[in-house]
């Protein structure tokens, strides 16, 4: 079969269920792929140049060489070059490309819009080039641009979630064995909606604060005398703890270890058709995010707060934090109450209006049909 010269992929944004800051640390995460999605047309060039467009407001166009390294190509142009990058670091050989980018995902709200930028580049350079890579292997190049191209140090989990979403789907990602896992989840059958509001506090993975609790964790697997601290996932926690001298250093593992048991227990509830009884869990994530993990900030704990006054079934943070998005799990019913009372609340403390909508579980990333 010929292979064509031009291609366009998509790849969706996520919202993480529950699990946050789990992958980096081998554990679990529970995530889902949303109807915004990230567009990529490319069309082959023959002079081993990348020309990188993109329709979102603020975007220049920008011109450079395929083999660029990192550090050469900056801004939003380097989630498309640290891809490239990757890719022909890996040993694929791949020319330069015209490359249009179209987005319907916010950025900057921790729904994962430079992730679904660059699987939706990688997705397609890799059935453009018949590269035959599967999409684990994607997401972990796709990690690798992230890591070493843009100097973000993220786990995987919001690559795997684009590229394995599913409708009607939550994805069980398992950081140590790598593999993802759809797990049901009719939200709209049970009469649930999740609502998504964006804070408008935007951030970035490559300041300070997700670096250092990874780090924070890392020297903690490193005195506890193991790889990550999944490896202690099944010791009792107490023992565990016991064995840590710093207060900080004993509440981001309390987190990482806590989360990863309320991820399981999720599933456990979605797989036996409770859907509705998951809330309390996500409001414990959320108290576990602000009080051990302290990466919340002040408009993402009045959005919680205000959310399960007015109703909600449970809520919390989703993302790497600092600022972005919050989820609240409403009955169907009433999911506008809720979103209305975290926008009063919002206004009553003087923020900036959040933007408030609702996902589903959507599809994975893809190839467009009609090509
Ligand atoms: C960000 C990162 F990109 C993910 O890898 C993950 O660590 C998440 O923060 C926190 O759960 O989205």
């Amino acid at each position: 079969m010929a292979i064509p010269a031009q291609l366009t992929g998509s790849a969706p944004g996520r919202v993480n269920l529950i699990g946050e800051h789990t992958d980096y640390n081998g554990g679990f995460a529970l995530p889902l792929a949303i109807p915004a999605r990230t567009t990529a047309s490319l069309r082959v060039r023959d002079d081993g140049l990348v020309v990188a467009e993109s329709t979102a407001p603020g975007t220049e166009p920008a011109r450079f060489t395929v083999d660029s390294s990192p550090g050469d190509v900056t801004g939003w142009a380097a989630y498309v070059a640290g891809v490239f990058w990757a890719l022909r670091d890996a040993g694929h050989d791949i020319p330069g490309a015209d490359v249009s980018i179209h987005s319907t995902v916010p950025s900057g709200a921790g729904l994962s819009s430079s992730h679904a930028l660059e699987c939706a580049v990688a997705v397609t350079l890799n059935e453009l080039h018949g590269l035959g890579l599967d999409r684990t292997e994607l997401a972990l190049l796709v990690q690798r641009a992230e890591n070493h191209y843009v100097g973000a140090p993220t786990g995987a989990m919001d690559q795997m979630a684009s590229l394995y979403g599913q409708d009607g789907h939550v994805i069980l990602f398992d950081a140590r064995a790598m593999t993802a896992e759809p797990v049901p989840c009719d939200l709209a059958g049970a009469g649930l909606s999740l609502v998504v509001v964006d804070t408008r506090v935007h951030h970035e993975h490559v300041d300070g604060g997700y670096g250092a609790r990874r780090a924070s964790c890392e020297e903690a697997a490193a005195l506890l005398g193991v790889e990550t601290l999944r490896e202690v996932q099944d010791t009792p926690l107490a023992e565990v703890l016991g064995k840590l001298d710093d207060d900080v250093m004993v509440r981001r593992v309390r987190h990482v270890l806590t989360e990863n048991a309320r991820v399981l227990d999720t599933v456990a509830l979605l797989r036996a058709g409770r859907a509705g009884e998951i809330g309390p869990l996500l409001t414990a994530s959320h108290a576990s995010m602000r009080d051990d993990y302290e990466i919340t900030v002040a408009e993402i704990d009045v959005a919680v707060d205000a959310a399960l006054a007015a109703g909600a079934l449970g809520a919390r943070m989703t993302g790497g934090g600092f600022g972005g998005s919050v989820i609240a799990l409403t009955a169907t019913a009433d999911a506008e109450r809720v979103g209305a009372a975290v926008s009063s609340a919002f206004d009553q403390h003087g923020y900036a209006s959040p933007s408030v909508f609702t996902v589903r579980p959507a599809a994975g990333a893809g190839i467009e049909e009609s090509q």
